[in-house]
């Protein structure tokens, strides 16, 4: 059987081959043991975990061997696996929840006790192998977009939903909850929630048993309606006591289950753990975003780049071949940007282009889209655009090209020349594309700085006629 995971178990020297060490096996899970902190830290250097289990207090290199409480030993693993993110589930027998609260606040993201059954625990753990892909996918996401990944932990107050009808419970959880300068929103049933929901919180916690529904219901019916999008991280919170209950709720989507009577102090840690989480998960999706959107522009112009400019064209074939509105396109191109470079320096040659770029972008109207194809080439589509008024759109770029001053270079320059094709029907792209292209050519044989047509071939059907259309194309050398 494929291992579910590989776990790091934290355990004190003389626990090596604890029972929970084969508890865990027995479970699907994969178990490396660590008996010291550098021992962890070590291990994360070099190897994949997919979490750390922490039953030991007294580790090997406890400043005060023998002493260290279970929460004192998960904070020094916390800070030094920080940096990976990596999971920490507690697992002891602790009858009271100040030692559990204790523990999570220290950092761990779950604490689960001894006595708990297999499914219960089984359960957990996936809940944090989950948790934890779902991290490394975001991660690896950013850093293919090129983004910076962020490190780092936040447990700043947050805004926290309360799904629950026992209202003296709830004035309970909210006071604790406030006194962590969270914002609490709370809602006695599902049409409540329904609405407290929208202000996108960064925690849920929900009872199961409400007036009218089943909260696991409505943990699903958020996943859902959320998919791909943000998602509080959810508690269930229930009378029942019964597994049959911990398994629907970590299967249909909650992070955490806890049985009622619940100590409020316990719930607030596993909250500030959960929102480690969702803020560590916010700040990935955003950066995904905009990882995404500069994936899609030119870091020197800030103009679309040509990856966006292929995507775009492609898109709008289609769509014009399915009947709506043709385009022109125009492919713009800097005259002899090589002797500007050789004469000013790249440098200059730089800030050339931007120059250039901003002013293309700046003369064109609202809905056209100009695109850096390449070096010094631009590409500027018209939607809805005949060849003759495209003509004398890319004309006048071409001259608030020419009026730039853009020292140190002597008025005048730079110049573009530039190639127009209107789309015909049954063109693919890179047809359009060649034809604008070899205006370009043309444009620049027949001396630069000026804007030609693309040619028309006779033949083409429901092309156009071969007159001439401006004054511009009258221009167009005979080769
Ligand atoms: P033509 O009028 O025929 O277009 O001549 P040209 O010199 O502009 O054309 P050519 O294609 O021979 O040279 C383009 C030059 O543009 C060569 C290349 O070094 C330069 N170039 C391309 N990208 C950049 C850039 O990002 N920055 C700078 N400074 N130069 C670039
Ligand atoms: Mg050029
Ligand atoms: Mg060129």
């Amino acid at each position: 059987m494929a291992s579910k995971g590989r776990i790091l178990l934290v355990t004190s020297a003389s626990g090596r081959a604890t029972a929970i060490g084969d508890r865990l096996r027995g479970l699907g899970y994969e178990v490396v043991a660590a008996v010291s902190v550098s021992e962890v830290a070590d291990f994360v250097r070099h190897h994949y975990a997919d979490v750390v289990v922490s039953t030991a207090s007294a580790l090997g290199d406890g400043a005060s061997a023998g002493a260290e409480t279970h929460a004192q030993s998960i904070g020094r693993v916390r800070a030094d696996v920080g940096a990976q993110r990596l999971p920490i589930v507690a697992i002891g027998a602790p009858a009271d929840a100040s030692a559990r609260a204790a523990a999570i606040a220290a950092g761990a993201d779950d604490y689960v006790l001894e006595s708990t059954d297999d499914v219960d625990l089984g359960l957990r753990l996936r809940s944090q192998v989950r948790l934890r892909q779902m991290d490394l996918e975001l991660r690896s996401r950013v850093a293919l977009l090129g983004g910076a990944v962020p490190s780092g932990s936040f447990a700043t107050g947050g805004t926290i939903v309360v799904v629950d009808d026992d209202p003296l419970w709830r004035h309970v959880l909210t006071r604790r909850l406030e006194a962590d300068a969270h914002t609490v929103l709370v809602a006695e049933d599902l049409a409540s929630a329904e609405s407290a929901i929208l202000a996108d919180p960064d925690v849920l916690i929900v009872d199961v048993m409400l007036p009218d529904g089943s909260g696991l219901d409505f943990v699903r019916h958020v996943r859902q309606e959320r998919r791909g999008g943000h998602m509080p991280n959810t508690i269930v919170v229930s009378a029942l006591g019964v597994s049959e209950g911990k398994l629907d709720a970590l299967r249909f989507g909650a992070d955490d289950y806890l049985v009622k009577p619940v100590d409020a102090d316990e719930l607030a840690a596993r909250v500030q753990a959960q929102l480690r989480r969702s803020r560590a998960n916010r700040v990935l999706r955003a950066q995904v975003e905009s990882a995404r959107r500069d994936a899609t522009r030119d870091a020197l112009t800030r103009l679309y780049n040509r990856r966006f400019f292929d995507d775009d064209l492609a898109r709008r074939v289609r769509q014009t071949q399915a009947g709506e509105p043709g385009f022109s396109l125009a492919m713009v191109d800097i005259d002899r940007f090589k002797s500007i470079n050789d004469e000013y320096g790249h440098a200059i040659g730089d800030e050339v282009l931007a120059v250039v770029a901003a002013c293309l972008a700046s003369a064109v109207r609202e809905g056209d889209l100009v695109c850096r194809y390449g070096g010094e080439e631009f590409v500027v589509v018209l939607p809805a655009t005949g060849l003759d008024d495209a003509l004398v759109c890319v004309e006048r770029l071409r001259a608030s090209v020419e009026r730039l001053t853009c020292p140190p270079l002597p008025p005048g320059l730079p110049t573009v020349s530039a190639g127009v094709a209107e789309w015909r029907a049954g063109d693919g792209v890179t047809e359009t594309i060649r034809r604008a292209d070899e205006a370009v050519y043309a444009a620049k044989r027949s001396g630069r700085n000026r804007v030609l047509p693309a040619r028309v071939a006779r033949a083409a059907p429901g092309g156009h006629d071969d007159g001439p259309r401006s004054a511009l194309r009258a221009e167009e050398d005979g080769e």
